[in-house]
């Protein structure tokens, strides 16, 4: 991977402004996302939806793979929108903006045909888990995707080793493949294709347990669908989850996460000079 040059900052509510609703909002003006997860792990994808319905989309919309499973979710999850319709028919409607592909689905590489349509009908897509895993050793397969989120073992995969520096790992994934590469850790990274860094800290080591990665690939879809660009929808994802655990305090599940973003959101917004 090339070398890139860039700047460095430590992330935190001065470096982006959550998007605040017009007072004239309606749901369908607060931005829709849809997400395509959970064929093999439903769990995923509940978790996914509640952090996108948490971090303020107006609609969140499930794919289902099949009537059964499909109705297991719509069971557990009332205020989500369960769909079993091709992906290629939803994709049209560019309300859809933002999207999550990967939480709990199996490694195919169709799903990364489904990326490359989503991204040329001009929808934002959050590629996590599945996604990268079905891109194991070919990064350039996940052009097209406005944000990824690894963590070590995905991008070692999809990248090879990350070597002492982390931050220059992952701006050189982020030049080579096009899109914001957040790097997940105790230090997470998130880098843009132009050079841009952030490194967030602020987060505790609660955070690793499982599901708490298919939240924040949620949020993150969220605040694309609310208008922030990818770098700092990121970047203040990373920061809100990370604000959200501290919250939820020690033995957090990650069902606890979207329980206290809107505590988290509160926090960030209370920075504002
Ligand atoms: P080790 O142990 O270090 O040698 P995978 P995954 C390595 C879904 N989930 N963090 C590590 O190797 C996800 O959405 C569903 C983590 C390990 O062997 C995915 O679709 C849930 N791993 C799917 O499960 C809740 C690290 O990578 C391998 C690492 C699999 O996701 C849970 C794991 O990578 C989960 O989110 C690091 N920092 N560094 C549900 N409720 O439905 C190295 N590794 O196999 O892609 O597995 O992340 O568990
Ligand atoms: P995933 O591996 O996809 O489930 O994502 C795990 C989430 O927990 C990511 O947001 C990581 O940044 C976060 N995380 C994992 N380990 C730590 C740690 N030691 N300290 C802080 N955050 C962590
Ligand atoms: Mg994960």
């Amino acid at each position: 991977l090339p070398a890139v040059g860039g700047r460095s900052w430590r992330n935190g509510p001065g470096l982006w402004t959550l998007p605040d609703p017009d007072p004239a909002a309606h749901k369908y003006t607060r931005g829709h996302v849809t997400i395509l997860a959970g064929a093999g792990m439903t769990g995923a994808a509940r978790l996914a939806a509640a952090g996108a319905r948490r971090g303020g989309a107006g609609l969140v919309t499930l794919v289902a793979p099949d009537r059964a499973t499909g109705d297991v979710i719509r069971a557990g999850e009332p205020g989500v929108i369960v769909t079993e319709a091709p992906v290629a028919e939803l994709q049209a409607d560019r309300r859809r903006q933002a999207w999550v592909v990967g939480p709990g689905l199996e490694p195919e590489p169709r799903y990364l045909n489904i990326l490359h349509g989503l991204a040329s009908a001009g929808r934002q897509v959050v590629a996590d888990a599945g996604a990268l895993a079905a891109a194991t050793g070919e990064p350039a397969r996940l052009r097209g995707a406005a944000v990824m989120t690894p963590h070590e073992g995905e991008f070692l995969r999809l990248f090879g080793p990350i070597g002492r520096d982390r931050p220059a790992a992952a701006r050189r994934a982020a030049a080579a493949t096009g899109a914001v590469v957040l790097l997940k850790g105790a230090d997470t990274v998130i880098a843009a294709p132009d050079g841009r860094v952030a490194i967030n800290d602020h987060a505790p080591a609660w955070l690793a347990s499982g599901g708490t990665g298919d939240v924040l690939a949620g949020l993150i879809a969220a605040l694309l669908a609310q208008g922030l660009p990818a770098f700092e929808a990121a970047s203040a994802a990373a920061w809100l989850h990370g604000e959200a655990a501290w919250r939820s305090g020690p033995g957090l599940i990650a069902e606890d996460l979207p329980a206290h973003l809107n505590q988290a959101i509160e926090a960030a917004r209370s920075y504002r000079v």
